[in-house]
Parts: C-alpha cells; structure tokens; sequence
C-alpha cells in the first residue's frame, strides 16, 4: 500500500503490548490492533501474536479465511514491511542449522535441541492440538531424511540378516490404515512444579508438555505379520525402536518396550506416516514413528527406521539411564538406574490451564470458571475430575466435555485425554488469595497424590500431583 509508512520487524516487535500499542504483521502489511484486541471474539489470544507475524495463527483457525476479516484488518493497516532479508546461509557447522521452522506461539524450554510447549490457552482450544502447536521434546538434532533413500528395517537380535525392510510407500499400499488418536505426554510434564521445591536435571516444562493428534498408520502388529512374526507366539521379550536421530558419538535415540505391552495394544500401535492427516511433520518424526497409546513420550520413537526382535530391552541411554522413577532421597550419589523400572504406562494426570497462575480475578467475583484437561496412560478413561476453590478442603465435581463424536473411546481404551471446565464459588473469606486445585480419577479409580513433595524425583518425571493454581482477587 503506497503512501504509509515502512516499518522492519524490528519495530513490530517492539509493540507488544497495549501500552506501546499492539502492532502484528500479515504478509507485508503492518496493523495496529490495539483497539480491536477488547472486542476480539478469540478474548485476548490475539496477543498471542503480538509483536509478530498473524499468518500462522490465523492458519490455525479456519474462521479467520473469510473476505471480511481481511478487510476488517485492512483497516487497521497502519504500515509496510521492509523486504525481509534474505536469511544468512545456515552456519554448517551448527548441527542444529537444518532444524525446520517452527510456530512462533510455542514456547522454549531450550532453542538446541529444539523442546517447546504450547501455551496453554491454545492447548485446550482444540481437542485435537494443530501440528503446529504440538508440543516437541527433540533430544538432538533432527535429521535430514531423503524419502528416496528411506527405509524401515525390522530385524531378530543377534541375527545378521534383517527379516524385511520396508519403504513408506509399501506401508501406505500394502497394509490397511489404521487411525488411532491419542494423547502423547512426556515424562517431564509438570516438572518446573518440582524443580520449585528443589532443583533437578531435566527442562522446565510446564503443563503443556502434552499434545493430542489423530495418527494414521500400518499396525505394528500387521507389519510383523508380514514378516512371519505372530506377536502371539513369538518368543522375543522386548521389541527395540531406532530412531535416525544421532548424538555427536554416532549413536542413535532408541527405546523399547516389553512384547508384553505389544500384546496388549496388539491393534492399537502403529508405524505412524501422518499426523492429523498429512505427512508427519519434520519435528514429529517424518517420515515415521511409532505410536503407543497410553505409553509416556519417550518411547515413541521418531524418524523411526529400525524395529528389533530382542530378549534385550533397548540399550539406549534413554532407555537405561534415563526415564526411571525414583523416591524422593536417591540422589545422583546414591541413584542406581538398573534398579528401577523403565517408565512405559504413564499415571493418571490433570491441570488447570484457565486461568492461569497469578491471574487476578474480575473485582469482586463471587464465582469462578476453571478449565483444563485431564488424562491416564493404559487406556484408562477419565471417570470425574474434582475441583477446590479452598485449596483442597472442600471439593466439586467438574463438568467433562464431550469429546467429539468420531472421537469417542470407551472407558478402558480411552487413549486421548478429557478437557473439563467448572464453575465454583469463591470461598467468603478469601482475603484476596484463592488457591485452586485440581484432582482427576481414571477408570480404575487411580487418584492423583496431593503433593508435590511426595513425588518429587532427582530427574523431575511423573508430576502427577494435584495440581495448584494460585489467583487474586481484585476488592
Ligand atoms: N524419538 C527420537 N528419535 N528422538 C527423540 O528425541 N523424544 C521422545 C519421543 N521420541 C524423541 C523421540 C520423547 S522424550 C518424547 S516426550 C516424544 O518423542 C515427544 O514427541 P513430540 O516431539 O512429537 O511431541
Ligand atoms: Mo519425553
């Protein structure tokens, strides 16, 4: 648009806030949009984007495709951008250089590898979370793969030849599709709860480090028919999934699960080739994964290439010396990881994610709305999530929303989680200070541990406390 004036995102970025005046860009165009940030319908996402580029948020809300919207934001066009700059030739030498883009809206736990959560407002606006938003946990640099040079090798320990290997076209031709959605959450979700009450090693997730998609796949179990294997019968302990990842000494990440487990899901896991209906994305594992209803993060391996037949759990850092729970004295002196179990089934877990910690309350609320998610591992559905405005001494029942239709799962394979909402009364004599709980039931009636301190581990996994969200009042 001639005649207005030209901007660099360098000043975008820097109105980011009502006060400065909230600026976004779309396509070459600056807007200013603090005034239409009240009457937003999305409430106050649109800062979501505040300081930056619309376009990727507005991709994830079809609503947002419509003439008049566009014209709306016309209106409030205030600028040009400068011609981007051409992005400097990635730095070779960097192994982390050829990392794809990622959406602007998550947000890091670190840069090298690549480990973000969703905020969580946008983690309950939609029950199955976008690709973009999906929360990642990379634990090194994500491979560069040539669909031409792919293949998948199923191999027997100890054996020299492989059983069969197969490309992802012979998966999509051969085997019928399976779609599975579920809920992925790593082991580290919750841990910066934690790390509050004493330091441990690992990132500092939130309560977002968990992410819902619909999978669509060949079953593992298919695939090893295929290759003469009957999952039934077969004599192995474990099966052993390689990834293509590889840290400086050439190893690859790797993981496994017992063949036990494999019985148990025997249709429900699967050799993934799409994520929410297109082509996994890079982050996620293109142009394979492994999917393992009900199973913590860490053993559904991405950039899958290798399947083993073995007595042997995986001997994968990941696997051995990492992802293992602990009581709250082992420390790294006295911590002996062939003594603890491999985390595969996860707990029972809830949050609140509305409002969030710190938030202050319209002046003088009587009420309050909260709203979160709630979800087992092992196919355990969720029975009733239960919430305080009392920190615990008194309780309601929270409301679970429906899930949507082609979405429902029966109560002992319910793979993907419940969102919840409730709305309660303040207690009289709150002083200003209202701390909120919340606590789910799975289908077995697993309940969440009241405290933090009571799970506290040297490695921060498995926070499944209740989970406390601390708000203000305004008099
Ligand atoms: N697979 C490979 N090859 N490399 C990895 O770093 N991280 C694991 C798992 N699979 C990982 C992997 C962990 S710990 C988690 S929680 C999930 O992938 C995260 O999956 P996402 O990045 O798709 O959310
Ligand atoms: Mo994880």
């Amino acid at each position: 648009v001639k005649g207005l004036p030209t901007y660099t995102l360098k000043d975008v970025k820097a109105h980011k806030d009502p006060a400065s005046r909230v600026w976004v860009t779309y396509k070459n165009g600056v807007y200013d949009v603090t005034d239409y940030v009240a009457g937003h319908p999305g409430g106050n996402k649109i800062l979501l984007a505040a300081g930056g580029d619309i376009g990727p948020f507005w991709d994830m809300y079809a609503q947002h495709k419509q003439g008049e919207i566009y014209e709306m934001l016309e209106k409030l066009r205030i600028g040009n951008i400068l011609e981007v700059e051409e992005r400097k030739d990635a730095d070779k030498s960097d192994p982390y250089a050829n990392d794809p883009k990622r959406h602007p809206a998550l947000i890091p736990s670190s840069v090298k590898p690549f480990n973000a959560e969703p905020p969580v407002s946008l983690l309950i606006h939609n029950y199955i979370t976008p690709n973009d938003l999906f929360f990642v946990r990379n634990h090194l640099p994500v491979p560069q793969i040539n669909i031409k040079d792919f293949k998948l090798d199923i191999a027997i320990d100890g054996s020299e030849k492989k059983a069969k290997s197969f490309t992802v076209d012979t998966l999509k031709k051969v085997f019928p599709k399976r779609k599975i959605t579920t809920t992925l959450q790593c082991a580290g979700n919750r841990r910066s709860e934690q790390i509050k009450i004493k330091p441990v090693k690992g990132l500092n997730w939130g309560m977002a480090a968990i992410s819902t998609a619909e999978w669509t796949g060949a079953t593992l179990d298919d695939v090893l028919k295929h290759c003469g294997v009957d999952i039934e019968k077969v004599n192995f302990a474990h099966i052993q999934f390689e990834g293509m990842d590889r840290g400086p000494d050439g190893t690859s990440y790797g993981a496994s699960i017992p063949m036990e487990m494999a019985r148990m899901l025997k249709n429900e896991i699967i050799i993934a080739y799409e994520m929410n209906g297109v082509d996994i994305p890079r982050d996620h594992g293109y142009p394979l994964r492994v999917i393992v209803p009900g199973t913590v993060g860490a053993r559904q391996v991405k950039w899958l290439n290798k399947i083993v037949l073995s007595n042997e759990e995986s001997g994968s850092h990941w696997q051995q010396r990492d992802y293992k729970g602990f009581n709250a004295s082992v420390d790294w002196d006295t911590v002996d990881f062939k003594k603890s179990h491999a985390i595969q089934f996860l707990p029972v877990n809830s949050a609140i994610c509305e409002p969030e910690e710190g938030q202050t309350l319209e002046k003088d609320a009587d009420e309050v709305t909260l709203k979160g998610y709630a979800w087992s591992g092992g196919g355990r559905g969720i029975f009733r999530v239960d919430v305080s405005a009392d920190g615990g001494k008194t309780w309601r029942t929270a409301d679970l929303l429906e899930k949507p239709e082609s979405l429902k799962q029966t109560d002992y394979r319910a793979w993907a989680w419940v969102f919840w909402e409730a709305t309660i009364p303040l207690p009289e004599n709150h002083d200003g200070k209202v701390e909120l709980v919340c606590k789910a039931s799975d289908s077995q009636y697993n309940v969440q541990p009241d405290s933090v301190e009571g799970v506290w581990n040297l490695r921060g996994c498995l926070n499944n406390a209740w989970h406390r969200v601390h708000v203000n009042v305004a008099k």
